[in-house]
């Protein structure tokens, strides 16, 4: 029977093979158990708790997005932040669902990490049973840094020494990567246990398949309008080759096909809201993305530089996002300049 490798298993191998800190692997582990607590809430859907509606509806509330919270977006966030303040391996931790860094209770020690996540992204398909996920993502804590000064949080994307996404569909899978490319775990219900699935992940270069959501097609910049009508032009066209299109308005659901078969993302600035460079988070969104599809071989960018090179000014900025197959990121992007 082929042995199983579990995640802890992989973050030991790790530390042998590249001298991983211990406590980060405390710190994964963590968001792993985190991440299982999350999923069994996901799969309740309407049966959780016995009050009314489960975890699935809305609070009524709006988040320092401005986003309408659902209850599982409050409750993932949560469970992130129990989990991870008590363990003595951060000095912080950021999330979308609050306006400021959460700093680490007094009664407990702090660590050199920072954790930064979105605690349940796509939140929007929660109430129609489709894919959701939570992304995170792992800074180093500046030596010194005050409790509660956001700017330890504004590093650059390269600063990253681990970045993951869990996604709850079908089956809940974490994939992680901590700078020596990419794996996969599937959570064993039977057992509770991450159990390796994928080692090195490699996103294809090409690829024929592209996801935006097209209905923004008249507010987008003329590159990106060229570059989708180019794929729409199929073989008659100047690409010379029919594409494909998804869109599941769920960032992790998204990311997870183009890192199993490739593919291209596409999250544009538009014009309807000119002063706002594009809908998606940097620092626990576009950043974590980025390091895990360029560990995969793929690309990253905002249609001009590397998304991991944007020099972050705040906290919960935003940022165009064009990810995925090499090859074609760099052709949208070239389109650009
Ligand atoms: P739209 C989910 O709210 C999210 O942040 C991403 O996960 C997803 O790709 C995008 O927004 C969907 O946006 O405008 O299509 O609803």
């Amino acid at each position: 029977m082929k042995m199983r490798i579990s995640l802890t298993h992989y973050l030991i191998r790790s530390e042998r093979a590249h001298g991983t800190d211990p406590n980060l692997r405390l710190l994964i582990e963590t968001v792993a158990r985190a991440v299982k607590t999350i999923s069994h809430a996901v799969g309740k859907g309407a049966l959780w708790g016995g009050n009314e509606g489960g975890v699935l509806g809305s609070l009524g509330s709006t988040n320092v997005q401005g986003e309408t919270q659902k209850k599982l977006d409050v409750i993932a966030n949560e469970i992130l932040v129990e989990a991870n303040e008590w363990g003595g391996h951060l000095a912080g931790m950021a999330s979308e669902e609050m306006d400021t860094p959460v700093g680490i209770p007094v009664a407990y020690p702090r660590g050199h990490y920072l954790l930064l996540f979105d605690p349940l992204d796509g939140s929007s398909n929660v109430d129609v049973n489709v894919s959701i996920g939570t992304i995170f993502s792992v800074l180093p804590a500046p030596a010194g840094m005050s409790e509660d000064d956001d700017r330890a949080f504004l590093q650059p994307g390269r600063n990253q020494v681990c970045a993951g996404y869990a996604v709850y569909g079908p089956q809940t899978v974490l994939v992680l990567t901590l700078g020596h490319g990419v794996v996969a775990f599937t959570l064993d219900r039977d057992t509770g246990s991450f159990v390796l699935t994928q080692e090195d992940i490699r996103i294809p270069a090409d690829t024929k398949e592209f996801a935006i959501n097209m209905s923004n097609r008249r507010h987008w910049a003329q590159p990106v309008q060229r570059y989708i009508d180019e794929c729409l032009a199929g073989r008659t066209g100047p690409r010379g080759k029919d594409f494909n299109m998804r869109w599941i308005a769920s960032m992790v659901a998204e990311v997870h096909r183009i890192m199993q078969r490739g593919g291209i993302f596409l999250y544009p600035w538009d014009k309807r809201e000119p002063d706002k460079p594009g809908k998606l988070r940097l620092m626990y969104e576009a950043n974590p993305m980025a390091m895990l599809v360029e560990q995969a071989g793929g690309m990253a960018t905002d249609g001009r530089q590397r998304i991991l090179n944007i020099e972050p000014t705040q906290l919960h900025q935003r940022v165009s996002v064009m990810l995925g197959s090499r090859n074609e990121v760099e052709y949208v992007t070239g389109l650009h300049r």
